[in-house]
């Protein structure tokens, strides 16, 4: 690279790569930093190492024309961008050590007037935390540079349009921090950016994804008060929604991803006292799978006594949703586990239209599981599952609702 770089962008992955990629787009020189060396070689060669579409193109395009750099270390620059993970401990409390490690190491470089945000999911106070951090090592900077917090909210699979077109929810330590931040944003953002403070802006990302998390408990509770009064949830749902006030989203298999079945912990380990709800909604959708994977156990042992012999199983779907292929954190994952754990002789049919094979699950194509086996359990509402036609001797168990 010719020039020297205005951004540091400290983590290259789900969010970190396509907005470094979104940055440079717009001519201007980002650094990325990434502590896995792998990475680092893959993205300066022009490729990408996760699955988004259009992705791939813009990073290509970015480090052709010299904008996008990556490194193992970080350089000095006028932005820095910390976007790395903040996964959580035992007992659910959540880990700041990748954004604390990420502030030291650019700890050196900062200089006044420079701009230091925050993207990671955070716990509430994790900016300020930050900003003493860097005074502390760094008094002379205090009040000359600016800190803040600007979440993302993108979803997988949309990212690069959502990146662009999204509103964000942008707070500093300071107005002048805020500000600045939002002239940042401003240059590459197209939704409307949203002023506060940094601890309104990062309770905000997690209420988000909460919020999300409670109203899909509340459609998996639903589900299982219907199993039992032998109603359609599916049908009720559907109904409840024609109220122009009511919308109720859909029950599954439970939760999954990196985001919604993660955040709302952040608030539950900070403030347990007091969130009942959000809490609850994490136990839900937790046993929602358990349940789950309970069902498929009971449909076995009907078979066997209505058959005199043992059933063989489709298992349809490891995906945490419909339609991508990624596997983390997720609900039908967590089932075929356990149905495994339980197998007792019975042939087993695991489905995944999304990924080519497993390193630990034989992949059966989804037409040909459904042809063989008696008991048919969808795990994950691929757009695929819903062109099969079943034939009305097998037990089909509908968790998502593919025929609904
Ligand atoms: N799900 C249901 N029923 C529904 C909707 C979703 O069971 O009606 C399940 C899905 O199957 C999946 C889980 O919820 O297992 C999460 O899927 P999702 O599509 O709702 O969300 P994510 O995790 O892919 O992305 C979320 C988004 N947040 C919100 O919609 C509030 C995204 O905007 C965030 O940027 C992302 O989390 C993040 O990075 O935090």
């Amino acid at each position: 690279m010719s020039k020297s770089p205005s951004v540091v962008m400290i983590g290259l992955g789900y969010i970190g790569l396509p907005t470094a990629a979104l940055i440079a787009q717009n001519k201007t020189y980002v650094h990325g930093v990434d502590i896995n060396p792998e990475v680092v070689e893959i993205i300066n060669q022009g490729n990408i190492h996760i699955v988004e579409p259009e992705l791939d193109v813009a990073v290509a395009g970015a480090v052709k024309e010299g904008y996008l750099i990556a490194s193992t270390t970080p350089v000095e620059a006028n932005t820095y961008l910390i976007v790395v993970p903040t996964p959580f401990k035992a007992k659910n409390e959540p880990d700041i050590s990748f954004v604390e490690a990420a502030t030291k190491s650019v700890l050196p470089l900062l200089k006044e007037n420079d701009l230091f945000i925050i993207e990671s999911t955070s716990p509430v106070g994790t900016t300020e935390k930050m900003m003493h951090l860097i005074y502390t090592e760094r008094p002379e900077l205090q009040d000359k540079i600016n800190i803040a917090y600007c979440p993302e909210r993108v979803l997988p699979g949309n990212v690069m349009y959502e990146l662009v077109h999204n509103d964000r929810v942008i707070g500093g330590i300071d107005e002048k921090s805020t500000e600045k931040a939002v002239a940042f944003y401003a240059q590459f953002i197209k939704g409307a950016l949203h002023k506060t403070n940094a601890r309104t802006a990062e309770m905000c990302k997690l209420v988000e994804n909460s919020s999300r998390d409670v109203q899909i408990a509340f459609a998996n509770e639903l589900s299982l008060i219907c199993d039992k009064a032998d109603v359609n949830v599916w049908e009720l749902i559907d109904l409840a929604n024609k109220h122009p006030r009511v919308n109720i989203l859909q029950p599954g298999c439970g939760v999954g991803g990196h985001c919604i079945a993660v955040d709302p912990y952040f608030i539950v380990a900070e403030y347990p006292m007091e969130s009942k709800i959000i809490g609850k909604a994490r136990e839900i959708n937790n046993y929602k799978s358990f349940w789950c994977a309970e069902k498929v156990q009971t449909a076995k042992l009907e078979f066997e006594l209505k058959h005199g012999r043992k059933p063989s199983i489709a298992l349809m779907g490891l995906a945490f949703k419909p339609n991508i292929d990624d596997l983390r954190e997720s609900p039908a994952k967590y089932i075929v586990q356990k149905v495994l754990q339980n197998a007792n002789n019975e042939e087993y049919y695991i489905v995944e239209p999304n990924i080519k094979d497993h390193k630990v699950f034989k992949i059966t194509g989804f037409k040909e599981a459904a042809q063989q086996a008696d008991i048919i359990a969808f795990l994950v509402a691929h757009d695929e599952f819903k062109t099969l036609e079943i034939p009305s001797n097998k037990v089909v168990l509908d968790f998502c609702g593919v025929f609904k």
